[in-house]
């Protein structure tokens, strides 16, 4: 198709919308409810063109583009008509910016800052039916805050835990025209809905009504005070998202500037996840071979994802016997942090368990924030910070993250690991590094065991190996696509081991994650993932030279009793 934009013509494929030719010619119109991983419903009117021959402004983020239009992005109506809707907007909005989460992430903030448009319409009050007092301030669950008052209807949020997302329908819309308003299923506190934390809601929502229930104000408040040992682990799938926070293209690897960034914050121990993910896969593949003796107890599902964990006790509870009883990497890391050989190289009060250090986790993800305070694991680790939270630690210091040395390395012994830690961060990651390691343990080592590369991916579908010598396993790339697998009861007999991600990418597309318009995102977050793996000297995990000798010095066996006293938990109806 050939259209023109501003008097420039631009060439698109079939299929495009006016706001694809706008962006084709490298012409600007406003969006506030557009996401390019999401269906588009027009209700912020930003995106307003001129098409010639229609009488009428069209939504062009919505309206197919046709060849032969002639379109105009600027003109003085149309300015209007986006001041006005700004207007709107603004006359529902609370001034809180000096406080708000997103503050200079905000999509609203931001469209007011380079317009300069003043506020000119009376606020309409908080209580009255076009400005409804419902979930101003749900803290109720202990990953996701909600605030209905900063709302700007885009419904992205709905969409992103609906249909076309999550499929969970925790939030939708009720009543109509001006009296619209976001609710909760039955109007309950978030905590009692059958919300899961993924917070793939907060990682669409253009403002600050959906947000990470915020720890990194008291997390900087105890490192500003010096008086605790500070201990800072880092997830697979942050050092590479949290590049994009400071403007680097989706895929940069920032390993050491993130390490150096925490260490100029005031940890005192920067480790990785990843050495605990190693230790992970050494729990749960010699789990699986256990499982493997009865198969009354198979298939055997991961799990690390707190989002998944919560799907199963909020829905299928009967599936909770199947799920790993090896504790996340994340509360792995934090019980060793506090109970085993580093806590007590730390000094007597912290061997005798008057003193803990102070154990701060740095996840992509929401519901790690639910996990850190599971019955039996609460304690491990003290403080979960998003990585998005991160970068707010970073930029309320002024430390130049760019300007950062990307040499860097962590501290041991908790932060060495293999190229099978990394690839816990994206979708079937898990899975593979657990397969490295159980026909290892199985004594099936033939070469060519290391890359199963037909389980990975962005795409949602639901992906199979036969594993020789073990048997069949799956991968569920999202939430959505795990319900789908459990629509009949063929896993029961089809699986040996089934991972779960709640979220579409895995770790690199949770919740915690930096906001992108990237359409690619997941794809070039996914790649730098495996970069790592395949750069890596080591890449199964019982090759780490720091997990032997835990083992050796404390642990003894994988499933030993002291194994199982700090790396395993229970799953209670
Ligand atoms: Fe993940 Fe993890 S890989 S869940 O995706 O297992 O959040 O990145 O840290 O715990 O290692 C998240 C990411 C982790 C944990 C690890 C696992
Ligand atoms: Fe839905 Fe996930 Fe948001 Fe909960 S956290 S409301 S399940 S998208």
């Amino acid at each position: 198709m050939t259209l023109t934009v501003n008097g420039r013509e631009v060439e698109l494929a079939e299929g495009s919308t006016l706001l694809d030719a706008v962006r084709a010619a490298g012409a600007q119109v406003p969006t506030l409810c557009h996401h390019p991983r999401l269906p588009s419903h027009a209700v912020c009117r930003m995106c307003l063109v001129e098409v010639k021959g229609r009488t009428r402004p069209q939504a062009a983020c919505v309206t197919p583009a046709r060849t032969g239009d002639v379109v105009d992005t600027d003109s003085d109506a149309l300015r209007a008509f986006r001041e006005a809707n700004a207007q709107w907007l603004l006359a529902r909005h609370p001034n809180d910016c000096m406080r708000c989460e997103v503050s200079g992430s905000c999509a609203l903030q931001n469209l007011i800052h380079e317009h300069q448009w003043q506020e000119r319409w009376e606020k309409v009050p908080i209580g009255s039916p076009q400005h409804p007092e419902h979930r101003l301030h749900d803290h109720t669950s202990p990953g996701i805050w909600m605030d209905f008052s900063k709302c700007i209807e885009c419904g992205l949020c709905v969409e992103a835990c609906g249909e076309h997302g999550q499929q969970q329908f925790v939030i939708g819309f009720a009543e109509r025209g001006a009296e619209r308003q976001p609710v909760t299923v039955f109007d309950q506190d978030l905590a009692d809905t059958s919300c899961i934390s993924c917070g793939q809601c907060t990682l669409v929502c253009p403002v600050g009504a959906l947000i990470e229930a915020p720890h990194w104000h008291e997390v900087l408040n105890r490192l500003d005070a010096r008086r605790d040992v500070a201990v800072v682990q880092v997830a697979p799938a942050t050092r590479i998202a949290i590049s994009e926070e400071f403007g680097m293209p989706a895929g940069t690897i920032s390993t050491g500037r993130m390490i150096n960034a925490l260490r100029a914050l005031g940890f005192d121990y920067v480790f990785d996840t990843n050495f605990a993910a190693d230790l992970t896969i050494m729990e749960e593949a010699s789990e699986l071979l256990g499982r493997l003796q009865n198969p009354s107890e198979l298939p055997l599902f991961t799990s690390c994802c707190p989002g998944w964990v919560n799907w199963v006790e909020i829905n299928r509870p009967d599936l909770l016997p199947h799920l790993s009883s090896t504790k996340s990497p994340q509360q792995m890391h934090g019980a060793l942090s506090k109970r085993a050989a580093f806590a007590r190289s730390l000094g007597p009060e912290f061997a005798e368990g008057r003193r803990e250090p102070y154990v701060v986790s740095v996840m992509p993800c929401t519901a790690k924030k639910d996990e850190a305070l599971r019955p039996g694991q609460r304690g491990d680790v003290d403080r979960v910070l998003t990585t998005r939270e991160l970068a707010r630690m970073i930029r309320a210091r002024g430390i130049a993250f760019n300007a950062l040395p990307e040499e860097g390395v962590f501290d041991n012994p908790l932060g060495a690991s293999t190229g099978a830690a990394q690839i816990f961060g994206s979708s079937g990651g898990v899975m593979e590094a657990m397969l490295r390691t159980a026909l290892h343990m199985a004594g099936n080592d033939q070469a060519g065991a290391l890359e199963w590369t037909r389980l990975r991916g962005v795409d949602r579908a639901i992906k199979t190996a036969e594993i020789p010598g073990l048997g069949r396993v799956a991968i569920c790339n999202g939430i959505a696509s795990a319900q789908q697998l459990l629509q009949t009861d063929d896993w029961r007999q089809e699986f040996i081991a089934i991972e779960v991600m709640a979220c579409v990418g895995g770790c690199l597309g949770g919740g915690g994650e930096p906001k992108s318009m990237d359409p690619l995102v997941l794809e070039k977050r996914m790649k730098a993932v495996y970069a790592i793996d395949q750069k890596a000297p080591r890449r199964r995990s019982f090759e780490n030279p720091q997990v032997q000798a835990l083992y050796a010095s404390e642990l003894g066996e994988p499933n030993s009793d002291e194994a199982r006293r700090l790396l395993h938990t229970s799953y209670a109806p």
